[in-house]
């Protein structure tokens, strides 16, 4: 009876084991991964999908965190570098933290997805997915374990003088009430600029000329640590890692937080070295927030216009994209919003040839509480796409107020009698969690319908012609049904990469000529000079590129295609 309960005992303990084992890995978005808690995600994650993922560290940051990359990749259908990969990360700012869950979401969703949806199934066998979900992986976990605000940990943790009195960081943000948040503080006085909203004491409006004041708002939580007149002068850092690229970096005095030297960072520099390791690399996708953008280059003048076939390349995806996240909106950076140097994205493009989107992550517009029309007085107190008083009211109403901590009095050891309150830390820029589940679905989307527009190449035979005196012509077409090039425009007049490589090989044929056909119908070609067998070239979006070769002999040959962004095709024919 004993052992017949024992076994029973055994074989139910297997049961559970093996139901345990095989319930799939669930990512739940109804709240923000902290530092910790991303690290264990990707190691799940990792651990679910063994065949499917590689995990490493890129390196240290300056604090000696890793930096964790995950490449999807299925080794049955090839070696990633083979595939055309899509780059993507998150939080190179640290304190803009939903760019993570973005990452986080997409990587789940693609191995969730992987086997149950053929779309992605299709997808993931293809391509290869590099992610990074935090860049700046130090900030990122001092936005969740020290006291903060969302304009706080922008920056590498890299010490820097930023008031140039020759002390590091002498001077940062305090959170003198102890409430766990870097608020904002503000002094009556009936001199200042700004008195309280009529309808609702906790906004501020600014007074109109002649008329009494009521405040003085004094900027972030904070005493003067170090006693030189000055609240908050030199906090942690500066170096902005989205300003210490290499391509036409400009010094901080130019653009603030640029660092001492291009890639003066150790994570940028690990970032980069990765990125040179995978010249399959064709689209990247660098997560922020905030505003509800699709960002594309130029950022500055100085990288020149970019050439109008990349132009028409970006347009598409950027106005499908705006179709993927409504509201969102496809601009230039550098002529829409503000000019940018040493930027990742600019790096990405010029310097390699790579396209690429800055996703800006959320819109404070979606934390309306009004009907669809703009009523409100420009005066008032706004926080990007919504004034003040609105997004109260959103708060109160749809939020049951978790954003706003009250303003509350307080004795300031320098300015006396104060008041500390405001936005609380995961807001502003940050989604309320109840946005975050559509939020990351719909920017994931928009990867995914990038990476199914990254470029596939056909190769077909168009004829075999017998043009007599024992010569042949051979003449095939290389076809590209998607969006994004094999080169774009940008690599092939840089010269970034080799150029795709078409080939014809064979036993017992000799080459004559060869060259790219440049108009079909009227039997153009360009003939090459030397070793006509080899023909450089690329395949453009939605587009053809067709070559030709003149050879002598028979038999069979073989027929490739080798690119750097695409797969590599064979084809065999006979002579
Ligand atoms: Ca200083
Ligand atoms: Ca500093
Ligand atoms: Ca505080
Ligand atoms: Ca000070
Ligand atoms: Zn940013």
């Amino acid at each position: 009876m004993k052992k017949l309960s024992l076994i029973f005992a055994i074989i139910l303990l297997c049961m559970l084991a093996t139901s345990v084992s095989s319930e799939k890995l669930r990512l739940t978005f109804d709240h923000f991964y902290d530092g910790q808690a991303v690290i264990d995600a990707v190691h799940d994650l990792h651990k679910a999908y063994p065949n499917l993922t590689t995990l490493q560290s890129l390196g240290q940051s300056e604090e000696g965190r890793d930096i964790w990359q995950l490449t999807i990749n299925n080794p049955k259908t090839g070696k990633d570098t083979e595939k055309p990969g899509i780059y993507v990360d998150g939080s190179i700012h640290g304190n803009e933290i939903q760019a993570t869950e973005v990452c986080l979401y997409l990587v789940w969703y693609l191995l969730d997805s992987y086997d149950s949806n053929p779309v992605i199934t299709k997808l993931v066998d293809s391509r290869a997915f590099y992610i990074i979900p935090i860049v700046n992986v130090d900030s990122r976990w001092h936005f969740f374990t020290d006291a903060g605000d969302y304009n706080i940990g922008r920056t590498g943790m890299v010490p820097y003088d930023d008031d140039r009195d020759g002390l590091l960081d002498e001077d940062g943000p305090d959170d003198i009430d102890g409430d766990g948040q870097i608020l904002r503080m503000r002094i009556k006085d009936p001199y200042g600029n700004w008195k309280s909203h009529p309808d609702d004491a906790r906004v501020m409006v600014r007074v109109k000329d002649g008329e009494q004041g009521q405040w003085t708002r004094l900027g972030s939580e904070g005493i003067d640590n170090d006693g030189d007149g000055q609240i908050n002068e030199d906090g942690p850092g500066y170096l902005d890692m989205n300003r210490n690229w290499g391509f036409k970096w400009q010094p901080p005095y130019v653009q603030s937080g640029a660092g001492d030297f291009p890639m003066s960072g150790k994570v940028t520099r690990a970032v980069s070295s990765f990125i040179l390791s995978k010249p399959n690399i064709c689209f990247n996708f660098a997560f922020h927030n905030s505003g509800g953008l699709i960002v594309r280059g130029p950022g500055s003048k100085l990288a020149g216009m970019y050439p109008p076939q990349d132009v028409k390349v970006y347009d598409y995806l950027g106005h499908e994209g705006e179709k993927i996240l409504p509201g969102y909106e496809y601009i230039i950076g550098g002529q829409d919003m503000y000019t940018t140097h040493g930027d990742f994205d600019e790096w990405m493009y010029s310097n390699l040839g790579i396209f690429g989107f800055v996703g800006e992550l959320f819109m404070s517009e979606q934390e309306r509480y009004r009907l669809l029309k703009k009523n409100a007085d420009k005066d008032e107190e706004w926080f990007d796409g919504t004034p003040a008083i609105e997004k109260h009211k959103f708060d109160d109403n749809v939020n049951q107020g978790q954003m706003f901590s009250d303003w509350k009095e307080f004795d300031h050891p320098v300015l006396g009698k104060i008041e500390i309150g405001g936005w609380n830390t995961f807001t502003t820029r940050i989604p309320p969690l109840f946005m975050l589940p559509e939020m990351v679905h719909r920017n994931a989307s928009l990867v995914i319908f990038t990476a199914q527009q990254a470029p596939e190449v056909n190769l077909e035979l168009i004829d075999i012609t017998d043009i007599g005196n024992g010569l042949k012509r051979v003449r095939v077409r290389a076809h590209n049904g998607n969006a994004i090039p094999s080169l774009s425009a940008q690599a092939v007049r840089r010269d970034i990469y080799r150029k795709d490589m078409f080939e014809i090989t064979g036993g017992s044929i000799e080459v004559v000529s060869g060259g790219i056909i440049s108009d079909l119908h009227m039997d153009r070609v360009s003939p090459k000079r030397n070793r006509p067998e080899v023909i450089f070239s690329s395949v453009p979006a939605f587009g053809t590129c067709e070559v030709q070769w003149i050879v002598k002999g028979s038999g069979s040959a073989t027929i490739s295609y080798s690119a750097i962004k695409a797969k590599n095709l064979k084809l065999s024919i006979k002579l």
